[in-house]
């Protein structure tokens, strides 16, 4: 670490993680530490009424020193978010070039490293998200409306693809469960269901893949949706969400495969049965709807007790719910 910066507690690395100076790099990581410290200060005189901040599902208050953006399109100086210190982890962050360069969004390419160059069109500002179905307040949200209601916090979490290789990252965003509570879903609500746009002018995999069920779609139950874990994520590497990590708005669900963290969110829709999913409807036999890690289920193609670790190409063993059983096991028993 630069010597003169001394480590606020909220910004400890979990376990075994490398020091942000590593992945941010240490000049971008100075300027970020200092836009940071003038976030802490806005944010204590922000006029955000309290009731709007929430107090997040748990009734614990956010750990977070960001600041509401003062206009649309002005959301750097969010990030870094204060990091939530309960999220550790028991292997080293992989470093932000790889992360960034190996990335599965069909939209664009199903060539890993071709993802970055040719999502870097996309439009994400504005950007909105539609909320409708079963629930108490319908309504058309601006991702930077979000952002001035809700304060982030940043997590650092373990994430397995099903195709076996694993990355550990830390990502941005607020917990999914307030935002669902402040959605007010009816009684009625059982499951949540998540469409990415449809932009085939913008996305090249959308135009040159037609068969596929276009727009990409995912789904939860709300008892999943609602779980502590489950986080709306706006950023990562304590800054925006580059194009090709899902911006301006995704889930990650760090239990599940990665599939089911769906990115380029443009309507959340709450409802009473299963949805459909994009894997699930291409390929029932191999992508099901839970989709948990588990190691002791193999892709009918491939073993999934190990896994390979982006960058250093480590093989380890995979864990049940990736790790993250303490926090779900009780969803499936
Ligand atoms: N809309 C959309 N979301 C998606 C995908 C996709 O193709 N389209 N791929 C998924 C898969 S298989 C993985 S492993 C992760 C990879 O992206 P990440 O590295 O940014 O998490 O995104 C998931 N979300
Ligand atoms: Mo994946």
């Amino acid at each position: 670490m630069p010597a003169i910066h001394i480590r606020r507690p909220w910004e400890m690395s979990g376990r075994l993680a490398t020091p942000e100076s590593v992945y941010v790099g240490r000049r971008r990581f100075l300027k970020t530490a200092g836009l940071s410290g003038l976030a802490l200060v806005a944010g204590a005189c922000s006029d955000r009424p309290a009731a709007a901040r929430g107090t997040g599902a748990t009734g614990q208050s956010p750990a977070s020193s960001a600041a509401a953006p003062s206009q649309a399109g002005d959301r750097s100086p969010l990030y870094p978010a204060a990091r939530n210190p309960a999220y550790t982890l028991d292997r080293d962050l992989t470093p932000e070039p790889v992360a960034s360069n190996t990335i599965n969004y069909y939209e664009f390419s199903t060539d890993k490293s071709a993802v970055t160059e040719l999502s870097a069109d996309l439009v994400t500002e504005p950007w909105t998200v539609e909320v409708t179905g079963l629930v108490k307040k319908p309504r058309t949200w601006g991702v930077d409306e979000i952002l001035r209601v809700h304060s982030l916090e940043e997590r650092l979490y373990r994430h397995r693809c099903v195709e076996a290789w694993a990355m550990a990252v830390p990502w941005t965003g607020l917990p999914l469960a307030r935002f669902v509570a402040a959605c007010e879903p009816l009684a009625a609500a059982r499951f949540v269901r998540f469409t990415s746009f449809n932009r085939p002018a913008e996305a090249v995999g959308q135009r040159v893949q037609s068969w596929y069920p276009w727009p990409y779609t995912e789904g939860l139950s709300l008892e999943e949706a609602t779980n502590e874990l489950a986080l709306l994520t706006t950023g990562i590497y304590g800054h925006p969400l580059p194009n090709q990590h899902g911006a301006p708005l995704r889930i990650v669900l760090p239990w599940k495969y990665g599939y089911k963290s769906i990115k380029g969110i443009v309507k959340i829709e709450f409802v009473a049965s299963r949805p459909a999913t994009f894997w699930n409807t291409v390929e029932p036999a191999e992508y099901d709807f839970v989709s948990n890690v588990d190691p002791g289920i193999p892709h009918p193609r491939w073993s999934q007790a190990t896994e390979r670790l982006l960058g250093t190409g480590e093989r380890v063993p995979t864990q049940i719910y990736n790790g993250y059983g303490e926090q779900v096991a009780h969803l499936y028993a």
